[in-house]
Parts: structure tokens; C-alpha cells; sequence
């Protein structure tokens, strides 16, 4: 029987960078997962469709799912396809999306934020190309969650979704799928198991910290039972609703058992990690740490050496706040290179018009147009076969990298948990200083350019503005300063530093120390310390 609720607005329903995130209790809380789900159904329609559903296992995910099936057949849809245990990471499910042809899919996730009882949640939704919903669209969807007065749930048992198959829920059908085979069938459709694989009978070593999230299951299927690496290759395997205390975040600070394997002396040759829902990455080689932008321009200047690849790029995107480094490629390439506002959301136009081919932020995400997410995995095993094509050590293919290139010094300083107010007052007075700008010196350099990063989508002419303050220098540095829009206390300011060497002269410096004028120069101008009391960041990438 189909019930319809009567239910009343919750305010601040607005989805951010990649969905709507809060704290887990927020989103049990009375009609709040059942407004915003509505509210999908309400702006993309239900009827008829079919949509992909699954989630990275943290806490709720299971009891989510249950509930998004029952408004989901209220609401008219056809059918449902979900993975088993109601798992699948955002790649996979943007697979899901395109491979089956559905209309769209809703993915339980908040991504690399903690997962329990007390941290956070999220729903996104993705849309019919398999990519996250646009501005245009998550905006509908937040006016709804302000107007709306009803949703509609189905009064059913749950579905036994542990059992593959095909179950039914009113008049709805829903396909429990292995979450895995598909993926790891395009996967196998992209690279060269067979090199890969030989690769690792002649010895090679890795380490892949799966950090209790969801990529667990993906990576031992692909790189223990299809690649050969050893038993035990991949840690933290298995997905659990508090990701085992673990912060799924891939980056030095939170993949420190990672980092500091890789740093010691028995270290493999090549280590990754990904995230709460498996759709960033990092890689690091024996003794040698690979920025996420560096590993994106590394990535597209060699991603000819994949067969799925080998006719070479279209083009490349990288977020605004990335580095450089992979516009030096695109120029080398004779290709195409754009810059986006933070969020995958942004390269979607771009991959579907196959105007590029390789997308990357300096968060730990890579992708290609085989997905319309960014792909952990899939980072990971282009790297793979990267290394048993040119048969060299990471740290070899970096030093090779930044001689011919040049090196992009990089860093992101995190100051979290800032209060909103501080952080709101600390952006207004930095944009208002930006026409006096240009022209002035600061630790030494000129500065040539200020802005608050607006973007035209070059497919569809639709306007994005506010989306990061960016300093430039005349000797090539770079600020970018912008507020969070994915985390669930307070204020996270993000402080993006930049800073060109030519190579090969000066290749082997610690990138704070290459940074340290530039990150005096941030504090300076935006006057951090002033505003917020905070002298330092507490996460450095
Ligand atoms: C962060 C990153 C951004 C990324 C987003 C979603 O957003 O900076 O590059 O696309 O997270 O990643 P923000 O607004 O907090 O800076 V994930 O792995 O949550 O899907
Ligand atoms: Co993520």
C-alpha cells in the first residue's frame, strides 16, 4: 500500500560540492532522509524509470536503502538495480548507470568524511550519463526540500538485499547485483591485465589500504584474484559501517599506516590508498610521496601507454585549485587543456562532448571519460600499468617528469572547523582587497592578477561564479583561497600554494620549504590568524 506523509520543510537541505552531507543523527532525524529523497523524485520524476542505488556500507547506508526502495516504488519507478548488502562505490555505480542505460542513480555516501552513529552521511544523486546531478539541478532540488509538504513510501517488508537476484517491491523490480563484476569487466576492457599481471609473478610488491571503505571488496578481486599480487596485498578490506575508527580519507595525514610503510625500510614498491567511497586515490612510491596533481600530469602524459588510451587524449581538465603541471602536458601534447570550479560535477559537459579524455583535482581524484566520476581504482591500475609498460621505479618516472616539465611545487593547508562567521567575514574583506591588488609586492614577488574564479561551461554557456579567490604572481606563483562545501562542522578553509621550478635545476626540495614565501605571502594578505586565531592548518597535503 502506498502512503503518502504529510511532512514540513527542514531548512538547510542544500546539497554542496558533491550532495547533501550531515551528521548521521541529522539525517535519521524525523522525514529528513524522506524530504530530500522526494525531493529528487519530485525535480528528476519517478515514473516509469529506472534507477542505480547503492552506498559505501558506513552506518545507515543499509537502513537508508530500504527506505529510498520504498519511496522509490511509491513514487512509480520500474526498476531498481542495487548492489548486494546495498554497496557499490560512486565509480561503480556511475558504471552501473551508463553500462544498463537507466535514468539516473542515488548514491549513499559522504565520500572521505568519517561514518558512524555520530559522523556523517550523504545522499547524491547522479544523473542519466552516469555523472553527479549540475548546479541547475541539485538547485531544484534544494527549492523543493524548502516547499514540500508530502512524500510518498510504499508499507512493505524490506528486501532481502544480501541475496543477488531479482526481487520484487509493489510493482517495482529490484536487481540485486554483485557490486564488483561489472567494474572490474571495464577495468579489464582498459589496461593490460596480462602486462600487469606478469609484472607481478616477477616480484613486484604493493600495498593497497582500502582504509575499511568500500573500494575493500573491488581491489582484492582485481589486484589479488585477477593481477596475481599476493594474498594479504590488500589491507583494511572489508567495508565496515564505521570504516574500523578509520578516517577514509587518502591523503598523508589519514593514510599514515600507508605513509609510513612506504617511508620505511621493508616498502613495496608502489602503494595507494582510496577513500570512504572509493572514488579518490593516492599513490605513493618506495620513499617517494606523488601529489595528486603531479600523479595527474604523470597520468596524462603516459596514458597512451594503456590500450585503452592508446590513441592518445582528446583533452585534459583539471579543478581551478589543481596545479599547473598537466597544462605543461597538454601544451607538449598539442591538446587542449580547461580549468573547472572545484567539483566533479564540472568535467561532465566537457567528457560527454569528448572534448577531453583525462579529468583531475588536487583532492586525490583522477578520472577518464570511461566513468563520469572521479575513479580511485582506476587511478591505481593506470598507474600499474604505467609502471610494467616502462618497467621504472615511481621515483624514476618523477624525476624523469619534472625534468623535462619543470616541477609545480604544491600544497592544500586545511584550517577545519573554523567558525562560519570568522571564515564568511575572513573571504568578504580578501575579495574586497582584490582590485588593489595587482602590483603590489609581498615576500619579494610581484603580484600580476587577482579574481574571484567565475567559469563559463564551454558546452552549455551556463555561469558559475564565487568560486575560489585566486592571487597570482609574476614569477609564476599561485593563492587560491575557498571554503569547503563538503564538510558538516563549521567552516573548512582550503589554501591552495603554488610554485614553478623549471627543471631539472632544483627538483628535490620539501614542497613547504619551495612553499614557504608563497604560504607567508597567503597569511599576509588574507590574514588568517587575524580573523580566525589560526596560525595553522591541521591537515597538510
Ligand atoms: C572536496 C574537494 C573537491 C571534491 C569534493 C568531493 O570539496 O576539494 O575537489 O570534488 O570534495 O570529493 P570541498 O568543497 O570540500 O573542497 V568526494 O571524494 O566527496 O566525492
Ligand atoms: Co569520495
Amino acid at each position: 500500500m502506498i502512503t503518502t506523509v504529510s511532512t514540513t520543510p527542514i531548512a538547510g537541505q542544500k546539497p554542496g560540492t558533491s550532495g547533501l552531507r550531515k551528521k548521521t543523527p541529522v539525517f535519521m532525524g524525523p522525514h529528513y532522509l524522506e524530504n530530500f529523497v522526494q525531493s529528487i523524485f519530485d525535480v528528476v520524476g519517478a515514473a516509469g524509470k529506472t534507477f542505480v542505488l547503492g552506498g559505501d556500507g558506513r552506518y545507515f547506508n543499509d537502513r537508508a536503502a530500504q527506505v529510498i526502495l520504498r519511496m522509490a516504488a511509491a513514487n512509480g519507478a520500474a526498476r531498481v538495480i542495487i548492489g548486494q548488502g546495498a554497496i557499490l562505490s560512486t565509480p561503480a555505480a556511475s558504471h552501473l548507470i551508463r553500462l544498463n542505460k537507466t535514468d539516473g542513480g542515488i548514491i549513499m555516501s559522504a565520500s572521505h568524511n568519517p561514518g558512524g552513529p555520530t559522523e556523517d552521511f550523504g545522499v547524491k544523486f547522479n544523473m542519466a550519463n552516469g555523472g553527479p546531478a549540475p548546479e541547475g539541478v541539485t538547485e531544484a532540488m534544494f527549492r523543493r526540500t524548502t516547499e514540500i509538504t508530502t512524500y510518498k513510501i510504499l508499507e512493505a517488508q524490506d528486501i532481502n538485499l544480501g541475496t543477488i537476484g531479482r526481487h520484487h517491491l509493489g510493482a517495482m523490480i529490484v536487481d540485486v547485483v554483485d557490486p564488483v563484476s561489472d567494474y572490474a569487466a571495464l577495468m579489464e576492457s582498459l589496461f593490460d591485465f596480462p602486462a600487469i599481471r606478469a609484472m607481478f609473478a616477477s616480484g613486484f610488491r604493493m600495498r593497497m589500504d582500502s582504509m575499511c571503505a568500500v573500494t575493500g571488496p573491488y581491489a582484492v578481486k582485481i589486484f589479488e584474484n585477477r593481477l596475481g599480487a599476493p594474498a594479504g596485498t590488500v589491507t583494511h578490506a572489508i567495508p565496515l559501517p564505521d570504516f574500523g575508527g578509520m578516517h577514509p580519507d587518502p591523503n598523508p595525514t589519514w593514510a599514515h599506516e600507508l605513509m609510513a610503510e612506504m617511508m620505511g625500510d621493508a616498502a613495496p614498491d608502489f602503494g595507494a590508498a582510496s577513500d570512504g567511497d572509493g572514488d579518490r586515490n593516492m599513490v605513493v612510491g618506495r620513499g617517494i610521496y606523488v601529489s595528486p596533481s603531479d600523479s595527474l600530469a604523470v597520468l596524462a602524459a603516459n596514458a597512451h601507454l594503456a590500450p585503452g588510451y592508446a590513441q592518445g587524449l582528446t583533452g585534459v581538465a583539471r579543478s581551478m585549485p589543481t596545479s599547473a603541471a598537466v597544462d605543461r602536458v597538454a601544451d607538449a601534447l598539442g591538446i587542449a587543456c580547461f580549468e573547472t570550479p572545484t567539483g566533479w560535477k564540472f568535467f561532465g559537459n566537457l567528457l560527454d562532448a569528448g572534448r577531453v579524455t583525462l579529468c583531475g583535482e588536487e583532492s586525490f581524484g583522477t578520472g577518464s571519460d570511461h566513468v563520469r566520476e572521479k575513479d580511485g581504482l582506476w587511478a591505481v591500475i593506470l598507474w600499474l600499468n604505467i609502471l610494467a609498460v616502462r618497467k621504472q621505479t615511481v621515483s624514476q618516472i618523477l624525476q624523469d617528469h619534472w625534468a623535462r616539465y619543470g616541477r609545480n611545487y604544491y600544497s592544500r593547508h586545511d584550517f577545519e572547523a573554523i567558525a562560519t562567521d570568522k571564515a564568511d567575514a575572513m573571504m568578504a574583506a580578501l575579495r574586497g582587497t582584490l582590485a588593489s591588488l595587482p602590483g603590489q609586492m609581498v615576500e619579494g614577488m610581484r603580484i600580476s592578477a587577482a579574481d574571484d574564479f567565475a567559469y563559463t561551461d564551454p558546452v552549455d554557456g551556463s555561469v558559475s561564479t564565487g568560486q575560489g579567490v585566486r592571487i597570482l604572481f609574476e614569477d609564476g606563483s599561485r593563492i587560491v583561497l575557498r571554503l569547503s562545501g563538503t564538510g558538516t562542522e563549521g567552516a573548512t578553509l582550503r589554501l591552495y600554494l603554488e610554485r614553478y621550478v623549471a627543471g631539472p635545476g632544483g627538483l628535490d626540495h620539501d614542497p613547504q620549504e619551495a612553499l614557504a614565501p608563497v604560504i607567508r605571502a597567503a597569511h599576509d594578505l588574507a590574514g588568517i590568524a587575524r580573523f580566525t586565531g589560526r596560525t595553522a592548518p591541521n591537515v597538510i597535503t
